[in-house]
């Protein structure tokens, strides 16, 4: 069983997003064990302080190393990956969540205020950044990556919207859905998801996925156009139709 441990000085913001649907399955299932820690009690002192003055000046506190040291010395295993959740870390990606979802132990420490105490960062294996947009802590990070991270472990998720299928889409966004009813509020679900034609439906899903993620993600685009394997059967053909295209517009 992959286990998991939080280091953190909220661990209750967890309570929420680790109790419900998948990721509180997945426990219940064995599969990941995930434990979250509070940083206060790698204190000694009294106030059960975790953050000090900047050397050197300047404003907001900053997380000490020994609470961080120490925990880490208690936590860590041989196998254990010490992730450091930090703006300054390698961007969160789903090959990089892949990669975590094969390893026996993860630890993840959250920071608080204005970051570390520089020192911290030795004790990471690796540093990991969410993506570039102001946070006021490294919870919600921590939530997300082990989010992306246990749905990949086996068995958490069912057979059917598995992981096999997903490769199908692997740089496309999503084709659109519908469910009953077939017309609301005066907006009609497509004729083809009616027709009972696979072969149709899936072309028109195809054809959706890629019209969109070229409007709408043209970074995700370029990637896909030069992704080796996954799609390969797609990509050749939508490389031969782009090129067509691209001559059509001279
Ligand atoms: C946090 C978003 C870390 O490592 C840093 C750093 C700077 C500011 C705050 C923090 C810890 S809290 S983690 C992701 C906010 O540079």
């Amino acid at each position: 069983m992959m286990q998991i441990d939080v280091l953190t000085l909220f661990p209750e913001m967890f309570n929420g997003v680790l109790g419900e649907s998948i990721l509180k399955r997945a426990q219940e299932k064995k599969l990941v064990r995930i434990k979250v820690r509070d940083l206060r009690d790698w204190t000694h002192d009294k106030r059960r302080t975790v953050d000090d003055k900047p050397f050197g000046g300047g404003p907001g506190m900053v997380i000490k190393p020994e609470p961080i040291f120490e925990a880490c010395d208690g936590l860590r295993k041989k196998k254990t990956q010490v992730l450091l959740v930090t703006p300054q870390g390698r961007p969160w990606t789903q090959p990089l969540a892949q990669e975590l979802a094969r390893q026996k132990r993860l630890l993840l420490i959250c920071g608080r205020y204005e970051g570390f105490d520089e020192r911290v960062r030795s004790l990471a294996d690796m540093e990991i950044s969410i993506g570039d947009y102001v946070l006021t802590g490294g919870e919600i990070p921590a939530m997300v990556i082990i989010d992306s991270v246990v749905r990949l472990v086996p068995g958490v998720l069912g057979e059917k919207d598995s992981l096999a299928f997903e490769s199908f889409s692997a740089h496309l966004l999503e084709y659109p859905h519908y469910t009953r009813p077939r017309r609301y509020r005066g907006m009609e679900v497509p004729e083809v998801l009616l027709s009972g034609d696979h072969d149709k439906i899936m072309q028109w899903r195809r054809q959706q996925a890629r019209q969109r993620t070229m409007e709408r993600r043209r970074d995700l685009w370029e990637k896909y156009l030069t992704a080796p394997a996954a799609d390969e059967h797609n990509a050749r053909q939508t490389k031969r139709s782009a090129r067509r295209n691209a001559k059509i517009k001279g």
